[in-house]
């Protein structure tokens, strides 16, 4: 790239409502790593979103700090990017009710998202769990971000960010970067072990269903022997057989082997050979990030101090964006 060129922003999130999965891993945190150089990049942990599902304070608090040192043991430098809390930003809820005073019933009632969670939560279907795309809509433009990567499970909502840009930009005059997804077709979308049709997920209530980034060595190996495939036995990529594509495509993105090459190296082997070289493969990724995550969460006084520092960015950033839109939409400002 030109170095006399603006690089492209970017802006991502993940909840801290759980242990991180290696969906989130492959899906989100390895694809921002390799970004980094390319990109200006800015990384959110998103408390604010998390508490749509119940959480416990104290168990929130910790995710919430974990979630930044797997960040930063993912391989994000802190000098080439900025994190924070999206709690320490009062700009997000700003912006959120403007956008929502933009954002349509209807819209929000075909997210997907919303009603998987509210069939799993069916006792706690607040209004927060509802208006979630339009918090995430306000993470995103309120940093004029170009580009989100994502798990594909988060496209619609990215498009709707983009519907509400365009409206807002049209009725209001340019004012938000219409953002885009970035979503890489092998990492997408990883899935449960246990339901291959159905993702893996950091709140699914069955611990064998998902490799957690902290798993240990002996639990990985395990809950790839026993994760869900099917009677063939034959290591082949089809899509109809959801269990092996799966852990193929799991093997693919852990090794960067395309499938052909998996085919040919496991030929006239088992499945039980394969679930092992997957699992060893898993474990060897995970093996420094977890050393380093070990280190890092020894050492609260650097994890603070990166968060005071990417605060302070963010925080430059979201409160030029907020005067901007408090401006446009009329709300009247005293003379200083
Ligand atoms: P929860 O179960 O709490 O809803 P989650 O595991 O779905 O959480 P999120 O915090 O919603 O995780 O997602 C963080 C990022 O990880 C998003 O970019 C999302 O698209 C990505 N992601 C989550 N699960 C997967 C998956 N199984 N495969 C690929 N990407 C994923
Ligand atoms: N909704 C996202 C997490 C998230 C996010 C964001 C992702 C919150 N704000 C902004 C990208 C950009 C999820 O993965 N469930």
């Amino acid at each position: 790239m030109n170095t006399t060129e603006q690089k492209k922003r970017i802006l991502s999130a993940v909840q801290p409502s759980g242990n991180l999965t290696l969906g989130n891993y492959l899906g989100a945190l390895k694809n921002w790593a390799d970004l980094q150089e390319d990109f200006e990049c800015i990384y959110c942990v998103a408390d604010l979103h998390a508490i749509t599902v119940r959480q416990e304070p104290a168990v929130l608090r910790k995710k919430s700090l974990d979630t930044l040192a797997l960040y930063l043991a993912s391989g994000i430098d802190p000098k080439k990017a900025a994190f924070f809390l999206q709690s320490h930003v009062p700009e997000h809820t700003q912006l959120s009710w403007v956008l929502g005073c933009n954002t349509m019933f209807g819209e929000l009632s075909r997210m997907t998202q919303f009603k998987d969670k509210s069939q799993k939560h069916a006792d706690n279907i607040n209004a927060g769990l509802f208006t979630y795309p339009v918090l995430m809509a306000a993470d995103i433009l309120l940093y004029q971000a170009d580009l989100v990567p994502v798990g594909s499970d988060q496209k619609q909502h990215i498009e709707l960010a983009r519907d509400i840009a365009n409206r807002f930009n049209s009725v209001y005059s340019p004012t938000f970067t219409v953002p885009e997804a970035y979503i890489l077709k092998s990492s997408a979308r990883i899935m449960s072990l246990a339901e291959p049709e159905r993702k893996m997920s950091k709140s699914d209530p069955n611990a064998n269903a998902s490799i957690f980034m902290l798993d240990r060595k002996d639990d990985i190996i395990r809950k790839f022997k026993r994760a869900v495939t099917d009677s063939e036995a034959v290591v082949a990529a089809d899509p109809n057989r959801p269990g092996i594509y799966n852990l193929i495509n799991i093997y693919s993105c852990l090794t960067g082997k395309d499938e052909k090459e998996i085919e040919r190296e496991f030929e006239g082997k088992g499945y039980g050979d394969f679930k092992l070289a997957v699992g060893e493969a898993c474990a060897d990724a995970l093996a420094p990030l977890q050393a380093e995550f070990d280190h890092l969460t020894k050492d609260k006084a650097y994890l603070d101090e990166i968060l005071r520092e990417g605060t302070e960015k963010a925080s430059w950033i979201a409160r030029k964006t907020i005067q901007k839109v408090y401006r446009k939409v009329g709300f009247y400002q005293s003379q200083k």
